[in-house]
């Protein structure tokens, strides 16, 4: 670097920071992948904007996750370890009942929970299991909670049926980018996904849909996926990014980890082309440390999942998770309904 160039960057340090408009949509792959490629301070300069314009400051939401019926997935999907297909020491058990799912829910709620998601190790649910999981879902909704189920493949009816039980969120998500999609699952299609999505949005659930990054996918099948979500119309209510949890056994346990700048500069993005999702710092917060979960706040993330494990992996314990949000001053969201029951912290 010479003189000039010194002189350049001294003036490029002291340029006053531009307003910050809020962009809209439809995005191309290319302008996701201008913002991801901004300079890191800049981009999580406009992140942190566009995010006070639509937040409260300080606020987050905390969703605890349940794996109502874990392992034994004929799916393949390459980063997961509930998959029948690899050796990953997970034991396949039968759905829950309902009273020891109401008791973790209860724990969830007690421990500070305003949404709790159940998940199940299905390709596509049954008609029996679907009228089993509302019956979860009814007495989860009974609490007071925010109700999540994420369950594989949804028919339209069987939406309008988790609907009808109060089914509030469906999680289900695109994972990465089209192209990509082939190099990590070959037993269903991208086109599955999107159905299911459509029939989520047509029984009127809240859409919960995001993606995985670090499963050795380019830079461009990162903006690919961001694209996918920020131009569905409406985007999701809620955007969870997941950082790869590398499980021994599982296709996917040697990839590269994902730089955490990456990671952040992919919240910044899905906060900037989402403005009003909860954008959700999801799996791999074990592997991330404190400063870097904090840069995802800084970036626009608005939710995590609180609980000592994930749906199989584990997750920061509740204690730790306390004492961070604490220090950061993040207060835990809560829904009208649940401010005027007066409910949980
Ligand atoms: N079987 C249902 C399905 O595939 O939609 C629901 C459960 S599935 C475990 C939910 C989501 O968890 C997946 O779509 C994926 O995005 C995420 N996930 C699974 N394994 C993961 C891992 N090892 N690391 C990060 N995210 C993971
Ligand atoms: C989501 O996007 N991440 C969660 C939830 N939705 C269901 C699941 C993460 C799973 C991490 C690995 C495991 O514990 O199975
Ligand atoms: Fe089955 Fe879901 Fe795991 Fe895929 S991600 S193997 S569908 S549980």
């Amino acid at each position: 670097m010479g003189a000039n160039d010194l002189q350049q960057a001294a003036i490029t340090l002291h340029r006053p920071a531009k307003a910050v408009a809020t962009p809209r949509g439809p995005w191309s792959v290319e302008a996701i992948q201008a913002l991801l490629d901004k300079p890191f301070m800049e981009l999580l300069f406009e992140a942190q904007t566009v995010h006070r314009r639509h937040f409260p400051e300080g606020d987050i939401e905390l969703a605890t996750l349940l794996s109502v019926k874990t392992g034994g997935c004929p799916e393949n999907c390459g980063y997961c370890p509930q998959s029948a297909e690899f050796d990953t020491g997970v034991k396949a058990q039968k759905l829950m009942e309902v009273d020891e799912v109401v008791r973790a829910a209860q724990a969830a709620k007690d421990a500070g929970a305003t949404r709790f998601c159940m998940g199940a190790a299905w390709r596509a649910p049954k008609d029996r299991d679907v009228e089993k999981v509302a019956v979860l879902v009814e007495a989860v909704k009974g609490l007071g909670l925010q109700t999540c189920a994420t369950l594989g493949m949804l028919e339209p009816h069987h939406a309008q049926q988790l609907k009808a039980a109060g089914l509030d969120y469906y999680n289900h998500n695109l994972d990465t980018a089209p192209e990509y999609y082939t190099d990590v699952v070959d037993t269903r299609t991208y086109q599955d996904r999107l159905d299911t999505l459509a029939a989520v949005r047509g029984a009127g659930i809240s859409v919960c849909c995001g993606g995985i990054v670090g499963m050795g996918e380019q830079p461009v099948h990162r903006a690919g996926l961001i694209a996918q979500l920020a131009n569905m119309d409406p985007y999701p209510e809620s955007v969870p990014i997941n950082s790869l949890v590398r499980v021994p056994g599982t296709p996917l346990a040697d990839s590269e980890p994902v730089d955490l700048f990456d990671f952040v500069r992919m919240i910044a993005v899905a906060r900037i082309t989402m403005p009003t999702a909860r954008v959700r710092l999801s799996a791999g917060r074990q592997q991330m440390g404190e400063a870097v979960q904090a840069l995802c706040f800084m970036a626009g993330a608005n939710s995590i999942f609180y609980g000592d494990k994930l749906l199989v992996t584990g997750n920061p314990d509740v204690d730790a998770d306390v004492q961070l949000l604490r220090k950061l001053g993040l207060r835990s969201h809560r829904t009208q309904e649940q401010a005027e029951e007066g409910g949980c912290a």
